[in-house]
C-alpha cells in the first residue's frame, strides 16, 4: 500500500480530514501531519495520534525514505528544493495558476479581476507554480468579501480532493505547464493594502473592491489613521441578493 503523508496547516482542512481518516486510510496508508510552529494546533490536536507537528527541513530525509506522496494542503512550510526533486510533492492551493499565485489569492483577485479558484498542482521549486493536475475556477460575484469567496475556495478544494484521491494517490494524471508565469503576490504586499489612504482618488466602485477584499470574517484588516493618530478599523457590510423565485 502506498505511504501517503498531507501536511495542512488550515483547521478547517484539518477537521475535514479527520472526519474522512478511516475512510481514506483504505486508498493508502495516510499519516497527517502539522506544522510544529503552529501554536494553536498543537493546543488544539495535542493528544491525537493521527494529527501530530513536522518540520519539513528537518525531517526531509526521513520523508523522502518513507512517501511515495506528500501532500501539501495549506501547509505554511517552504518545501525543500531536494525535496520536491526527489518525491512527488502535491500543493491544493487556494487560486487559479498562474494568477494571483501566492497569499490570499482571492483578496488580490477581487481587486484586480484575474481569475480566482482551487489549483491542484505538482511542487517545483518555485511557489505555487508547477504542473498543473487538476483545477477549477472559483467565480467571484460583486457582492462577495474576502470572506465569502474564501469559504466557497475552500470548499471547491474538498470537492476537487474528493473526486480525485484515487488519481491523486497513484499519480495516472497528465499534468500540464500553465502557458504564462503569471503573478505572485507575498503577505508584503498584502500588509501594503491595509492602510487607507483617505485622500486617494478612485471610483466608488475601486473603494468597495479594496473594503470587499479586505473583510474577512473576524479580522480587523483595513484602518485608516484619524487626526489623533488612532487607528481606525473598518470593514464592509453587503447584503447579496435574494435569489427571484421562478413563477
Ligand atoms: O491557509 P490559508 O488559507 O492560505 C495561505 C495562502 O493564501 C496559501 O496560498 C498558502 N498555500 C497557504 C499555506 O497559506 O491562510 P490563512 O488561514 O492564514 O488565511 C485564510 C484567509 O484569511 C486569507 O485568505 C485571508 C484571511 N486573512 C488572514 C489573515 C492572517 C485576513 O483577512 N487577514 C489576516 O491577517
Amino acid at each position: 500500500m502506498k505511504k501517503v503523508i498531507i501536511i495542512s496547516d488550515n483547521q478547517y482542512i484539518y477537521d475535514f480530514l479527520l472526519s474522512i481518516k478511516d475512510e481514506i486510510k483504505t486508498l493508502a496508508s495516510f499519516a497527517f501531519r502539522y506544522s510544529s510552529i503552529n501554536e494553536s494546533f498543537k493546543e488544539k490536536y495535542s493528544g491525537c495520534s493521527d494529527f501530530l507537528p513536522i518540520d519539513v527541513a528537518k525531517e526531509m530525509e526521513n520523508l523522502i525514505k518513507e512517501y511515495a506522496l506528500i501532500i501539501s494542503w495549506h501547509c505554511k512550510q517552504l518545501f525543500p528544493k531536494e525535496l520536491v526533486k526527489q518525491v512527488r510533492c502535491v500543493n491544493i492551493h487556494p487560486g487559479f495558476n498562474p494568477y494571483n499565485r501566492g497569499w490570499f489569492p482571492q483578496v488580490f483577485s477581487i481587486i484586480n479581476k484575474l481569475p480566482c479558484g482551487v489549483t491542484i498542482h505538482e511542487m517545483d521549486e518555485w511557489l505555487d507554480h508547477g504542473p498543473i493536475i487538476y483545477q477549477q475556477i472559483v467565480d467571484i460575484e460583486e457582492y462577495d468579501t474576502s470572506y465569502t469567496a474564501y469559504c466557497r475556495i475552500l470548499n471547491t478544494e474538498i470537492d476537487l480532493f474528493r473526486r480525485h484521491i484515487l488519481t491523486l494517490i497513484n499519480g495516472n494524471y497528465q499534468a500540464f505547464a500553465p502557458k504564462e508565469t503569471g503573478n505572485l503576490n507575498s503577505k508584503k504586499d498584502f500588509n501594503r493594502l491595509l492602510e487607507i489612504d483617505l485622500e486617494k482618488r478612485g471610483t466608488f466602485g475601486e473603494f468597495i473592491d479594496i473594503l470587499r477584499a479586505l473583510t474577512h470574517d473576524e479580522y480587523k484588516n483595513a484602518y485608516f489613521m484619524d487626526k489623533r493618530n488612532n487607528k481606525i478599523c473598518i470593514s464592509i457590510s453587503i447584503t447579496p441578493p435574494t435569489p427571484t423565485s421562478s413563477p
